[in-house]
């Protein structure tokens, strides 16, 4: 497929979505999630890819939905019937991905952008991001998954605080309550991103993708299931090239190379 709102690079098993509207700080419209969601799978698919990376081109990392495209819209499509065909098979795609995800935040996160960013496994931000739950603004409610994802990562008070108020929650916040791994100089933001994600890459990704099974799955889970769902899953990456050669380099005292295998 060729993209017309997103740039889909890959470099050393890494794949990089770069959401590519900045005239309107990278706002989704339907051709921009369909492009999304076709990237994340093609990622997800291609044995090659070892690490997803996502990032906006501009100022902005994504506005969220484009209001203008959706006030533009086929008036037989309902807002629920747009999620559901849009932003909720994307969220999917990207918390059902076995490979590590790493949203390098560059600039604002606002609405479905800030779903997005919240469906990546690591965010690095720049010290320019802020996140933004606009939907009471324009008099909705949070979606995109933001409503299970959010209250689980910085807790309820917060999430629903960020959701009626609607305020722009500046990175170094947004890190301090655990919306974010790291804050970093927005000049440096891709070289750290990069590297994040190549070092990711270069991993046991096999064990990365069931760690994020397993730890996706604890959400719905009694102690009781987890514990018999870990077994499970550590059996398989038990029987895995990697585990053998991460014992075989610590008894050798070498470093391990690592295949996602
Ligand atoms: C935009 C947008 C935008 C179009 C900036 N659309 N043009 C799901 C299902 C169904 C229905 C609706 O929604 C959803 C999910 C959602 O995402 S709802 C929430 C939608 N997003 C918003 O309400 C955020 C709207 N944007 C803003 O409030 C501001 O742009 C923020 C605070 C993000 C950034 O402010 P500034 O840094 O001051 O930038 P700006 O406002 O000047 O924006 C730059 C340009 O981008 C501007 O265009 P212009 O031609 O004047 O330069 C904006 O109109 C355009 N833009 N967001 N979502």
């Amino acid at each position: 497929m060729t993209y017309q709102t997103i740039l889909y690079e890959l470099r050393d098993s890494v794949a990089c979505i770069t959401l590519n509207r900045p005239s309107k700080l990278n706002a989704f419209d339907d051709t921009m999630i369909a492009e999304t969601i076709d990237a994340v799978r093609q990622a997800g698919r291609a044995a090659d890819v070892r690490c997803l990376l996502i990032t906006g081109a501009g100022r902005g990392f994504s506005s969220g939905q484009d209001l203008s495209a959706f006030v533009d819209r086929d008036e037989n499509v309902t807002v629920g019937e747009h999620l559901r065909h849009g932003y909720h098979r994307l969220v999917r795609e990207m918390v059902g991905l076995e490979k590590p995800i790493v949203a390098a935040v560059n600039g604002v996160a606002a609405g479905a952008g800030c779903g997005v960013a919240l469906a990546a496994d690591v965010r690095v931000a720049s010290d320019a991001a802020s996140f933004m739950l606009a939907f009471s603004r324009v008099g909705l409610i949070p979606d995109s998954g933001i409503n299970w994802l959010l209250p689980r990562l910085i807790g309820y008070a917060r999430a629903y605080e960020m959701a009626i108020t609607a305020e722009r929650v500046p990175a170094a916040r947004a890190a301090e309550w655990g919306m974010v791994n790291r804050v970093v100089p927005a000049a440096q933001l891709m070289e750290i991103a990069w590297a994040t994600a190549l070092h990711l890459a270069a991993g046991p990704t096999l064990a990365f993708g069931l760690t994020k099974r397993a730890m996706m799955h604890s959400f719905n889970q009694t102690l009781e299931e987890a514990l018999t769902y870990e077994a499970y899953l550590q059996e398989v990456a038990g029987r895995s090239d990697d585990n053998r050669e991460g014992v075989g380099a610590f008894l050798e005292k070498r470093e391990p190379t690592f295949t996602g295998h």
